[in-house]
Parts: structure tokens; C-alpha cells; sequence
């Protein structure tokens, strides 16, 4: 595979509180690191997403004194899983990376920032009806490929990934440069999910310039 001008890569969530020692960390995270560095370098355009929750977000466990973080709730637009709390506006935690080398990043996307709903999908909110702008973005840019790395796995990646392929977007998503947090067996449903919508399951190495 090469990137060619209508490719994008996108990061997603590479930030503090979901590498090891973070709040919500995901196993393995920082790995993902040194695979985007050499990805960033050669793609013709780059895209960053940031978890930014407001402090109290509905996603926190803390908010629900009857349930523990990795517990479900019905909200009204369906199961969320709680968390413990992360990427809280502002703070160490929701920062991206220093590691990450993004001087090339185009757009930096905030996503999660109501208080009431989350967002995994870089698209479409938990709601699954208030929009990001990112399609409009990629679309009006003559972006039509995502190349997507980041965390995690099984949630912002696999929901991000459907979505573009909902919204008519090519999609591969870069093994060596994603980690999962890995529920029961999530990671291994996420990628099947990813596999039956058309999404190419791709290794960094196999990216040439
Ligand atoms: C994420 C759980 C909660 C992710 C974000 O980036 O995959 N997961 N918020
Ligand atoms: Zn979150």
C-alpha cells in the first residue's frame, strides 16, 4: 500500500490518561507511538482526535454513586459504559502525547465535550445524531481514505471506523499502531465488526512512501 493524496491519517485519543499510569490507561498504549511517528512523517495529511471531557461527564462512574467504573448504565441514548474519570479538559491527563510527533497535524477534533453524552466515534456523538463536522471536513478537503491508529481498539477506533464507513469512506486501520483496553473479549469482537464493514485490517510496514 502507498499513501496517496486523498489518504488521511487519523490519531486517535493518544493522550496521557490512556497510556500506562494514566486514569483509564490502556494496556500497551505507548506502543502505538513510535509506529504514528514513522506514519506522520509520510502522510499527505494528518488528523488528531482528543477525548475532552468537561469534569462530571455522564461517562464517569464517580457520577453514579450505585455503579463501578466498567459497569453499563442505560442513558438515554442507550448502554454507556462507565469509566474512570479521564481526559478532563484542561488537565494533564487529557493532553496529548509528548512523545507524538504532530507538527503536521491539519486538525486537532474535541470530541466528548458535552456533558451528557459520549462520543467515541470521531464522527457522530453516543446520541448518534449530533455530528462532529468531521465528514463535511474530510469531504470538502477531497479526503476520502482514513489510515487510522491510536486507542482504543475497541471503542474510539472500532466506532470511529464504522462511521466512515457508514459515511462512505475507505478505512484501514494500522494493527501495529493500535491497543485495546479489552473487555471480555472486546478487542477480538471489535476487529470482527470491523472486518464484516468493509475495513482493511493493515500493518505499518506494509505502508511504503
Ligand atoms: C475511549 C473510553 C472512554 C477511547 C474514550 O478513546 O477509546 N474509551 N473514552
Ligand atoms: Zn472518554
Amino acid at each position: 500500500m502507498r499513501f496517496t493524496e486523498g489518504d488521511v491519517l487519523v490519531v486517535v485519543d493518544v493522550q496521557n490518561d490512556f497510556l500506562p499510569g494514566g486514569a483509564l490507561a490502556v494496556p500497551d498504549g505507548d506502543a502505538v507511538i513510535a509506529p504514528i511517528n514513522r506514519l506522520v512523517r509520510r502522510a499527505p495529511h494528518v488528523v488528531v482526535t482528543q477525548d475532552w471531557h468537561p469534569a462530571g461527564h455522564a461517562s464517569f462512574a464517580a457520577q453514579h454513586p450505585e455503579r463501578a467504573p466498567f459497569e453499563t448504565v442505560p442513558m438515554p441514548y442507550g448502554e454507556q459504559v462507565l469509566w474512570p474519570d479521564h481526559c478532563v479538559q484542561g488537565t494533564h491527563g487529557a493532553e496529548l502525547a509528548a512523545g507524538l510527533d504532530l507538527d503536521r497535524a491539519e486538525l486537532i477534533l474535541r470530541k466528548g465535550t458535552r456533558s451528557g453524552v459520549d462520543s467515541y466515534s470521531a464522527f457522530m456523538e453516543a446520541d448518534r445524531k449530533t455530528r462532529t463536522g468531521l465528514a463535511g471536513y474530510l469531504c470538502e478537503r477531497g479526503l476520502t481514505r482514513l489510515v487510522l491508529t491510536g486507542l482504543a481498539t475497541d471503542f474510539c477506533i472500532l466506532w470511529t471506523a464504522l462511521d466512515a464507513r457508514a459515511e462512505g469512506f475507505a478505512v484501514a486501520v494500522v494493527e501495529d499502531a493500535v491497543r485495546g483496553i479489552d473487555r471480555d473479549g472486546s478487542v477480538s469482537r471489535a476487529w470482527y465488526a470491523m472486518c464484516e464493514a468493509g475495513v482493511d485490517r493493515i500493518d505499518s510496514r506494509e505502508i511504503q512512501t
